[in-house]
């Protein structure tokens, strides 16, 4: 499978590499969701009926390796991570496309986790060759702490892009209704495309001029995880 084109050693513009991969994210004070015994994924949206595909079967045939380089919005960067799963674009073609309601032409994809995250990316973007839907990492199956039972792994786009705990799939013929209008989602908005190389950080301030503020979390963050002792912290088994 064909990666980034762009040098191993060069990061995205205002990232800093580290060497463990942190479990992060909007959910971090809460446990990973509970896995059911039989994850499944439902495709929804702009389908003549919604469909549901056991994980097994989504990651059963036609599986990739993918050794790509991880970036979240608040500026840290852990490159080498050896995930494995399936194309998104596998996916889509094999199940997705066929199943689309006559006459809908779909532009984004709406991706849910089991703790309610959610991310609604363009159509195009997830259909690049390096999107996955992963079930392993470092030769591992997904841990609560990265995603388990699957993840979106798109590395051209931002941490909060890459859905964890993957059980919804939405597609839509249209970009979704403006979010909500509160302070901190004001403050600290998604940008609809999220690509790193091009720093879109946030929804509608220059990448470079809100760096601060996502620096100022990263390290709020990273010391709070060290404190609770989290595994990334001691380890470096995942990654590399
Ligand atoms: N389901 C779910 N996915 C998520 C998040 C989350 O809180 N829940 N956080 C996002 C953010 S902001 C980042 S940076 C990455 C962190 O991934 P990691 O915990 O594997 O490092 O997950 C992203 N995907
Ligand atoms: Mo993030």
């Amino acid at each position: 499978m064909t990666k980034t084109t762009h040098s191993p050693a060069a990061l995205p513009p205002g990232q800093r590499r580290i060497d463990f991969f942190p479990r992060f994210g909007r959910r971090v004070g809460q446990p990973p969701p509970p896995v059911p015994a039989h994850p499944t994924v439902v495709f929804g949206g702009a389908l003549t009926a919604p469909i549901e595909i056991t994980v097994d079967e989504l990651v059963g045939t036609d599986r990739h390796e993918l050794r790509a380089d991880f970036h979240c919005v608040a500026g840290w960067s852990v490159t080498g991570l050896a995930w494995e799963g399936v194309a998104f674009a596998d996916v889509y073609q094999r199940y997705v496309a066929p199943a689309v309601a006559p006459g809908t032409i779909v532009t984004h994809v709406m991706v849910r986790g089991l703790d309610g995250e959610h991310f609604v990316a363009e159509l195009e973007d997830l259909l690049a060759d390096d999107v996955l839907l992963a079930d392993r990492l470092g030769g591992r199956p997904l841990d609560g702490a990265h995603g388990a039972p699957l993840r979106l792994v798109n590395p051209a786009q931002y941490g909060y892009a890459n859905i964890k705990h993957v059980c919804r799939i939405d597609v839509l013929a249209g970009a979704p209704a403006a979010g909500s209008p509160a302070l901190l989602d004001r403050l600290l908005q998604s940008h609809p495309r999220a690509r790193v190389w091009e720093e879109e950080r946030h929804g509608t301030l220059p990448g470079w001029l809100i760096r601060p503020v996502y620096r100022a979390i990263k390290f709020v963050m990273l010391s709070a995880a060290a404190r609770r002792g989290e595994p990334g912290h001691q380890s470096k088994v995942n990654i590399g």
